[in-house]
């Protein structure tokens, strides 16, 4: 490595930097302005004639020296660069300043521009941020300290992101799964949601509103009092706290209120708090976490803001692959597997659609194949289908640059069964019975031919 020559415009840049602290490989140097020829700053070396290649060849530069020029000042700049370059053409060149834009720069190839007080600036807003998230912390802390039971209430059928966000504020407040229950008044059931819980080993218990006067105070987390009906229970419009990411409603009590619609996760609060709070974030909680912010945003997609990138990025280091993997991939039933054998011995991939049919399957296998089918060569869309209980449940997948598959599946389930989904992913529910009515039998041929002809028309209608 090289060193890093440091150029300063005037005595006061220069003062600026030192205060910053000046690493091991800095060449220090200054430029004075006008009046200042005196006031050598400690620890710069002035170059000598200004900003000329002689001055800077004084500094007996080698080729992998880097360049930090420091000025608000357009033409100085310029020169700077223009003399810099005489020395090595390719002088990789940092510049500083807080007023010029890109397009007061000369051209260089291998320029680089950034703030200079502005940078210290978005640093100390960082910090104040972290700041403001630990008087959270300890504003929670302090209301709920005394509480012998704290419960954490999530919406029914509870989502990972609820799921994470519970777990988190459990661990914040110091407390274990007796003195801080995680409550609902639905059962977690996608399978997905399961998985989660399943994997870190969180029991979410499902009461009813009576049974709400057990605990001797109450959070919301992921979640406000509207969406437990019109009418919600009395004692959920008064509760400690509401910590969500929905859009703010009214109708309810809460001493400590923190609702940020512009973030996509709940769980991207919860980090903050606990990163403010200097909380170790183990692995079975990072992955909680991580996993939230994730299928809360679609994988930073949609309704994703900077600060959900940020959380994901520091959870990052403390979450595990292989716990995650268990999450996203729960572990195949051996049947299910056999029932992928014999649709996979029939597959084929016609017009872009790969149809999987699985006859009898556990439900959680089916979006799993699903994924697994997208990879076909030549599929744009995937769907597999199982019969589950008295329905022909189906997921499905597609490339992302297609029509959305969430209206594709709501226009083939039209006056048989549900559906719905987003841009790349959809389940649709048709009861047997409806389907037989309309085809009249439903063994596998049928059903691969009845979807594929639903398909194919509901992604040309879409297309028009
Ligand atoms: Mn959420």
């Amino acid at each position: 490595m090289g060193r890093r020559i440091i150029v300063c415009d005037g005595a006061e840049t220069a003062r600026l930097w030192s205060r910053i602290g000046a690493g091991v490989d800095e060449e220090l140097t200054w430029v004075p302005r006008e009046e200042e020829s005196r006031a050598r700053p400690s620890g710069f070396r002035s170059l000598q004639g200004g900003l000329s290649e002689e001055a800077f060849q004084k500094l007996n530069p080698k080729t992998n020296d880097e360049y930090a020029l420091a000025s608000d000042d357009g033409p100085w700049i310029r020169s700077a660069v223009r003399e810099i370059i005489k020395i090595n053409a390719a002088a990789p060149i940092l510049v500083l300043t807080d007023v010029l834009s890109a397009d007061d720069l000369p051209d260089h190839t291998c320029l680089r521009r950034t703030g200079l007080k502005t940078l210290i600036r978005d640093d100390i807003d960082d910090e104040f941020g972290h700041l403001a998230n630990l008087q959270r912390v300890v504003k929670l802390r302090a209301l709920l300290d005394s509480r012998e039971k704290v419960g954490i209430l999530l919406q029914p059928d509870p989502d990972p992101d609820g799921i994470a966000c519970g777990y988190a504020l459990r661990a914040l407040l110091g407390r274990k799964r007796t003195t801080a229950p995680l409550i609902s008044f639905g059962e977690v059931q996608r399978p997905e949601n399961r998985a989660l819980a399943d994997a870190l080993g969180i029991e979410v218990r499902v009461i009813t509103p009576d049974e709400l006067d057990e605990v001797d105070g109450l959070v919301l987390v992921d979640v406000q009092p509207n969406v437990f009906g019109e009418d919600p229970p009395a004692r959920v419009r008064s509760v400690d706290a509401v910590i969500d990411h929905h859009p703010e409603r009214t109708g309810y009590d809460a001493v400590i209120r923190d609702i940020r619609p512009n973030y996509g996760a709940t769980a991207t609060i919860f980090t903050e708090y606990l990163r403010a709070a200097n909380i170790e974030i183990g692995p079975r909680l990072g992955s909680a976490l991580l996993y939230g912010i994730k299928s809360d945003t679609q994988y930073l997609g949609r309704e994703t803001s900077k600060q959900d990138m940020v959380a994901f990025a520091y959870l990052h280091t403390s979450h595990s692959a292989a716990l995650l993997r268990r999450i996203e991939r729960p572990a195949l039933p051996i049947d299910g597997l056999r029932a992928l054998g014999r649709a996979l011995s029939k597959t084929d991939v016609r017009d872009g659609l790969h149809i999987l049919v699985l006859g009898r399957v556990r439900e959680d296998v089916i979006p799993q194949v699903a994924d697994m089918a997208l990879q076909a060569d030549g599929a744009e869309w995937a769907i597999a289908v199982g019969l589950v209980g008295t329905d022909l449940v189906f997921s499905v997948r597609n490339v992302g640059y297609v029509r959305a598959a969430g209206d594709v599946v709501r226009a083939v389930v039209e006056g048989l069964g549900v559906g719905g989904g987003h841009r790349s992913m959809a389940k649709g529910i048709i009861p047997l019975k409806a389907f037989r009515k309309v085809y009249g039998k439903a063994d596998r041929a049928q059903i691969r031919s009845a979807l594929f002809d639903a398909f194919t028309r509901a992604i040309r209608r879409e297309e028009d």
